[in-house]
């Protein structure tokens, strides 16, 4: 597990011990935003742990398209050669920021594009030895899932720990009613499955957690039991969001991450710049 403190994020190596290959799940590039400067200080610390370790890196995976950090995917791709790849709905994330950001069509971008694969639900993949499963859990964004390894669910931002709940569903293309569905589907898996967390808030200031499971999700989570009625949590996310400011790095992340993580392509004096639509007064 790694932590990107910036962003309260955790990235993860899953690594198949017997033949040395491994995953890199949601991996950070860190980013000062008012600079402007991009480092890859936290992907070079998971570079040196797969080095130190003789793992071979077989994949680079997104559980979404993430809208508060920036991705390393693209920096390690071009460092280790691996795929990137997330599930098949960031056709609709990119088509939605395409918009958003007036992308023209000369970049393909609501086709998949910078991506290497792109899963589609229950679609299965190895890491060396160990199967893998994609399971499709939109609802926070259209292109959330989450990926089951040897019983192990690392669940992107369907779920936070129990005493966090869920996370938001009022980015574009967000649904809390659509995220109540995909966590009912996580409830099936067995009780004993491990969920490991890709953000924790650490609210009420208490210590950093990135483990639980179905169990003790579907017993203690504050926004969504085994027994919640759908109506009851769509009310309380939908209240909650509303409270919600606007993630700090929201527009550098969305442009950077629907690209794989890679940076805008450069202008014609080689610089590449980030666009922040502005809107008309409220
Ligand atoms: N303050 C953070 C907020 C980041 C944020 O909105 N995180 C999303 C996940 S990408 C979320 O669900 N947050 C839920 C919450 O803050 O309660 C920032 O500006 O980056
Ligand atoms: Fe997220």
């Amino acid at each position: 597990m790694f932590f990107d403190k910036d962003s309260s994020t955790f990235s993860y190596v899953v690594a198949d011990v017997s033949s040395g290959m491994a995953a890199v799940i949601d991996p950070v590039l860190d980013y000062d935003a008012a600079a402007g400067q991009v480092s890859t200080a936290g992907a070079d610390t998971i570079l040196a742990y797969l080095a130190a370790n003789k793992l071979t890196l077989q994949w680079i995976l997104e559980t979404h398209a993430h809208a508060d950090h920036l991705s390393a995917a693209h920096y390690l791709k071009n460092k280790t050669g691996a795929p990137v790849a997330i599930g098949e709905g960031i056709k609709k994330v990119q088509q939605t920021f395409k918009l958003v950001f007036n992308i023209g069509d000369d970049e393909l971008l609501a086709k998949g594009d910078y991506f290497d694969k792109l899963f589609a639900d229950n679609e299965t993949f190895s890491i060396g030895s160990l199967k893998a499963t994609v399971i499709n859990t939109p609802g926070h964004t259209n292109d959330s899932v989450s990926y089951l390894i040897a019983g192990n669910l690392f669940v992107g931002d369907s779920l936070f720990m129990p005493d966090a709940g869920t996370a938001r569903c009022d980015f574009p293309g967000g649904d809390a009613h659509v995220l109540y569905r995909s966590i009912q589907r996580i409830y099936q898996l067995p009780d004993d499955t491990q969920i490991f967390m890709c953000h924790d808030y650490q609210p009420n200031g208490r210590e950093l957690k990135y483990q639980t499971s179905v169990l003790e999700q579907k017993t203690q989570n504050i926004h969504v039991k085994a027994d919640t009625p759908e109506q009851e949590f769509v009310q309380k996310r939908e209240a909650r969001d509303k409270t919600l400011a606007v993630p700090r790095l929201i527009y550098p992340a969305v442009q950077v991450n629907i690209r794989g993580g890679q940076l805008p392509k450069a202008e014609q004096n080689g610089v590449s710049y980030i666009k922040i639509p502005l809107k008309p007064q409220r």
